[in-house]
């Protein structure tokens, strides 16, 4: 696992509010508990489940959903979850969220993500890169400064605003003009999640055009459940990158090879959510061994207890795959990131750095 950990990562694929630490959860809940807001026993169940159906998972998130959506909350899982992935040494991070009104603490989709940036503005514990074009900022590849004989962590972090399945074209399209003008500040694109049961993508579709159409970087979750023809216009759409791609039929798999649309891989999310039977039989080696571009990613780290280095892991001793596999699976990953060249350019010269050791 070492070396897992110390590896550099790349994390494309990882919800807010699935990524929120175990303790952080339960110092929430039991801050409602105290104020008589919602009873144990009735959330129990829920929070300490270990294996979760696709549907209890969605169970989980409306009750995170409670707990978290305040100014102050979003603005500390934002900095915890950053932290938390610096500290394995994850050195680019594409966080996502969707951007959420509740009008109960005066939350506007704007203010919702004003409160994420605060949250990356106040971590002091890591250096933390998310603005782009900003020609006073410094560059990852500089120097890190040793404090103590530690060097200090850096992370590039970016983000990508989702639109939940649940949300009408209006709000789809109010999250897009969301992202564009919040482009200056790190945003790079949008994202297509939330209960895959639920709606129809085509709902979604002008907003998802529109973004594209301005330059935004478009990810679909794709193939999360069987709908064949859900999974055919999606890939049709060309979004830049897909996630999950569980219940793809040939047809698809042949239709995603020839557009070489990178996939942004979730193991353990998948096995817990039963959407593969099991890791041995995952996608993953079929796509890894046809060359197909991928990314190994957390999808809800929080929810699934895991990490990156975790599911780098996982992947080693499930596909027999050594050291040197895993890192250049790493650094591939570098080239299917929603970032500008700039910074393309300088997570290729910290994995270069360090190429060596994996050699
Ligand atoms: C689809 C998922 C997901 O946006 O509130 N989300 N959507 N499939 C998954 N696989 C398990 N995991 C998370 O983070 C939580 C939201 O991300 C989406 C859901 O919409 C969930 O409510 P944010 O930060």
């Amino acid at each position: 696992m070492e070396w897992c950990v110390s590896m550099p990562k790349i994390e494309l694929h990882a919800h807010l509010n699935g990524s929120i630490r175990d303790s952080t959860l339960l110092e929430l809940t039991k801050a409602l508990i105290g104020k008589g807001v919602m009873n144990f026993s009735e959330v129990e169940h829920i929070i300490l489940k270990y294996n979760r159906s696709l549907k209890e998972v969605f169970k989980l998130f409306d009750l995170i959903h409670i707990l978290t959506t305040d100014h102050n909350t979003v603005t500390r899982i934002t900095r915890e979850v950053i932290e938390d992935f610096a500290s394995e040494n994850v050195v680019y991070l594409e966080l996502r969220t969707t951007p959420k009104k509740n009008d109960s603490v005066g939350m506007s989709k704007h203010s919702y993500v004003e409160a994420v940036l605060k949250g990356l503005r106040s971590i002091t514990s890591v250096d933390v890169d998310f603005i782009p074009h900003c020609e006073d900022s410094k560059t990852l590849f500089t120097p890190a400064p040793v404090i103590n004989g530690h060097v200090r962590k850096k992370i590039f972090v970016r983000l990508l605003l989702s639109i939940d399945r649940r949300e009408t074209t209006e709000a789809a399209m109010e999250t897009v003009k969301l992202a564009l003008e919040m482009r200056p500040y790190g945003v790079v694109g949008i994202d297509l999640s939330g209960n895959p049961s639920i709606g129809d993508w085509t709902t979604y579709l002008p907003a998802l055009k529109f973004a594209r159409e301005q330059g935004l970087y478009v990810t679909l979750h794709c193939g999360e459940l069987p709908n064949s023809k859900e999974i055919k216009n999606m890939l049709d759409f060309r979004p830049q990158r897909i996630g999950h791609a569980c219940f793809f039929e040939d047809e698809h798999w042949r239709q995603l090879k020839s557009s070489n649309i990178p996939v942004e891989i979730c193991l353990t999310s998948n096995v817990r959510t039963m959407t593969v039977p099991s890791i041995d039989v995952h996608h993953f080696a079929h796509l890894y061994n046809a060359k197909h571009p991928l990314a190994l990613c957390t999808d809800d780290s929080g929810v699934f207890s895991t990490c990156l280095s975790k599911e780098y892991k996982i992947a080693a001793d499930s596909f027999g795959l050594g050291r040197r596999e895993m890192f250049e699976l790493s650094r591939n990953a570098v080239e299917h990131i929603f970032a500008d060249s700039k910074v393309k350019e300088d997570l290729r010269k910290i994995f270069n750095s360090v190429a060596k050791k994996y050699g």
